[in-house]
């Protein structure tokens, strides 16, 4: 069984990245039924709210070193990795609720110290694998994967003051179908593990989580699902700011989270990227919610 304390988590961030709005996301989630789903399915819901994020004042917003706000990002990320710290040394499930990607740097900076070999499945249509020397833009949300191997500014990397978060032989990355340069390179480099759009196509999702499942099973001490809703198609989650088009579909996103819930190995998860300006009435955090259900077990019950 999963752990049934779960403590909600919501990160009105959208600094680590250019389009305003996904700092809507928590409440957009939660205007879409989050703590009625998961109570429903009998969890005992903590929701703790949302971490305040400090803003750069009107006309000061930078790009300091190829990395856009990099003080309120890493700011934000330290409350953050403080309160998911708390909640995993409490004995609950933390579910975190984006927000721009950017945060996973401090989700993963509060779990990752619990766990030996904590393994990450990261469920993006893109690597976020960028540090400021391979980022096309400079935004800190294309960077959190590469941040928790402990590449990249250390005013990042060294949250809790420790790091590396994560090995590299530990992620998986699922629906990849936008990676720059400098992150094939990295994938290549590491051996990190990564589902493309292709493999999903030839396998098929049932075989694709299957062979995660297996990959990660022995190795890890507790696993990670980091969501970026735009891991799915645009046609299906049309409210995230960087959509790509030919990605996951709901049902396969659906199966996905329903597979997980029948192994009890997620530990811990967020949901990031929801932009409720950018959405079509709330569909992409009605989407989220749906998902998190069957993460959450609603088939098993
Ligand atoms: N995300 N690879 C691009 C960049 O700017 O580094 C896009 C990153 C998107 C990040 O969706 O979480
Ligand atoms: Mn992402
Ligand atoms: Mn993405
Ligand atoms: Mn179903």
């Amino acid at each position: 069984m999963l752990n049934k304390q779960l403590s909600i988590i919501g990160v009105p961030m959208d600094l680590g990245q250019n389009r305003r709005g996904v700092d809507m996301g928590p409440s957009a989630i939660r205007y879409a039924g989050v703590l009625e789903t998961l109570e429903t399915l009998e969890y005992m819901v903590e929701d703790l709210g949302d971490i305040e994020i400090a803003r750069p004042s009107r006309g000061q917003e930078q790009l300091q070193d190829n990395l856009r706000n990099l003080k309120q990002v890493a700011e934000g990320n330290e409350k953050l990795a403080e309160k998911v710290d708390k909640a995993v040394a409490d004995g609950r499930f933390p579910l975190v609720l984006g927000g721009d990607h950017s945060i996973a740097i401090g989700s993963l900076a509060g779990i990752a110290k619990h766990y030996e070999n904590l393994g990450v499945i990261w469920y993006d249509a893109h690597g976020d694998l960028n540090t400021s020397d391979t980022s096309p833009s400079g935004n800190i949300h294309g960077m959190p994967l590469a941040v928790n191997l402990g590449m990249g500014h250390e005013r990042l990397t060294n949250i809790l003051d420790y790091q590396p978060k994560i090995k590299p032989e530990n992620i998986v990355i699922v629906g990849a179908r936008s990676l720059d340069q400098g992150e094939k390179e990295l994938i290549r480099e590491k051996g990190i593990k990564v589902y493309s759009m292709h493999e999903v196509d030839r396998l098929g999702m049932t075989a694709v989580i299957t062979e995660i499942i297996e990959y990660l099973k022995d190795k890890t001490d507790g696993v990670h699902l980091s969501l970026d809703l735009d891991g799915l198609d645009p046609s299906d989650a049309p409210g995230v700011g960087t959509p790509v088009i030919g990605g996951l579909s709901y049902r396969e996103s659906h199966l996905a989270m329903e597979m997980l819930a029948e192994t009890n190995m997620i530990t811990s998860a967020e949901f990031v990227e929801v932009n409720p300006i950018l959405d079509e009435k709330n569909k992409t955090a009605t989407i989220a919610v749906g998902l998190m259900g069957s993460l959450f077990g609603e088939k098993l019950k």
